[in-house]
């Protein structure tokens, strides 16, 4: 299965309600980049990668575009399997795994629409209808977030990810506080996430100060040291998030004990193809994981919830979506949605759903035509 031709987008994704706040900024719109990729039998598959603005990770819109342009010439001819399209892409540009992820979700929906099956059945199979999903909140004053967590519980999210960082640490205590005060003894499960912005004095102190609140922290500072330096003093478990750059730092973090589990980015780890790899590796390592993105539209959150379908129930900590914060889909008809803090699979062929491509306006560049 050849490419034929490569075409590429932009599309505006202003945050409703907006903004949203973590440790590293405020965004307000999200600059999204989508891939459509035309098969020379003339089978369409459509890839996205939407970075949080350009300061949460080292990942940013216009050099996504930059990127995509750097290898889209020397990729068409070349096979669409998305193992055989990994491999050409690596020689044609180093790294950019959140730029090759969008044309390893394209070669993933198109494969699945040659064939007439699921992602998730090229990933190995679901195992469920509907995935759990998590609400994350963003940084806020204590009686908001405990708010929030409420509305949230009753909703039927199973878990919540409570945004610190980026201010005074007693204030993130007391929102911690205040947010098990709220929904303490439910059931629901509590991340506490701090983006990178604690230093490990913060977090130290955070886990010191909240002994009987079960949280994990997630990404609490800013490098592999820092969790390193932390790991043997607190009490509560860690998960990566943002320095889980590439496998091999899966790897070296699951080797060594580091953390309990992660959160995992499809972009950020390079597509699907190596998504399905992390998924193996915690499952053989017995450690729960997420499977989100950091943001974007249908595309995105079909792919995430097609392999979160496929992840040990047990271990999923949820498929987060920026559907909450998204006016409209893309697809009118099977656009992705969070129900009662769930979200149902499409059972289409390939992602399992048709973005109206005239919300995308004219491509930026098209290649192969
Ligand atoms: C909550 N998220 C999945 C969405 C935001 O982009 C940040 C991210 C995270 O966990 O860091
Ligand atoms: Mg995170």
């Amino acid at each position: 299965m050849k490419i034929k031709e490569i075409h590429i987008y932009s599309h505006d994704l202003p945050v409703k309600n907006g903004p949203y706040t973590m440790a590293s900024g405020t965004v307000w719109t999200l600059d999204t980049t989508l891939v459509k990729l035309v098969s020379v039998t003339g089978h369409v598959g459509w890839g996205e990668t939407c970075p949080v603005g350009p300061i949460y990770a080292e990942a940013h819109a216009a050099g996504a575009r930059a990127a995509l342009q750097v290898m889209a010439e020397g990729l068409i001819g070349s096979d669409a399997t998305p193992g055989q399209l990994r491999r050409k892409m690596d020689t044609l540009l180093a790294g950019h795994n959140y730029v090759k992820a969008a044309l390893d979700i394209a070669a993933y929906d198109l494969m699945g629409k040659v064939l007439d099956v699921s992602v998730a059945n090229l990933l190995g199979g679901a195992i469920v209808d509907r995935v759990p999903s998590y609400y994350a909140t963003g940084v806020g004053a204590p009686d908001e977030i405990a708010r929030l967590a409420k509305e949230k519980l009753e909703e039927g999210y199973p878990r919540l990810q409570v945004k610190v960082g980026g201010r005074p640490v007693e204030i993130d205590i007391e929102t911690i506080a205040k947010v098990w005060e709220a929904v303490g003894g439910s059931g629901m499960r509590l991340a506490v996430d701090g983006n990178r912005g604690w230093t490990t004095r913060d977090a130290l102190r955070v886990s010191r100060e909240l002994p009987h609140v079960p949280f994990i922290m997630e990404q609490p500072c800013n490098t592999i040291q820092d969790l390193e330096k932390i790991r043997p003093q607190v009490n509560h478990g860690i998960y990566m998030d943002e320095n889980s750059v590439d496998l091999n730092t899966v790897i070296s973090a699951v080797g060594s004990g580091l953390v309990d589990g992660f959160g995992m980015k499809v972009t950020r780890i390079g597509g699907l193809t190596h998504m399905r790899t992390l998924r193996d590796i915690c499952e053989a390592s017995n450690l729960p994981h997420t499977c989100d993105d950091s943001w974007g539209g249908d595309i995105i959150a079909a792919a995430c919830t097609q392999i979160g379908a496929t992840v040990k129930p047990q271990l999923l900590e949820g498929v987060w979506l920026a559907a909450p914060y998204i006016e409209g889909n893309y697809d009118p008809q099977n656009g992705i949605q969070i129900v009662g803090g769930h979200i149902a699979r499409p059972t289409g062929a390939g992602l399992g759903i048709t973005p109206d491509e005239a919300l995308f306006g004219a491509p930026l560049a098209s290649f192969g035509v």
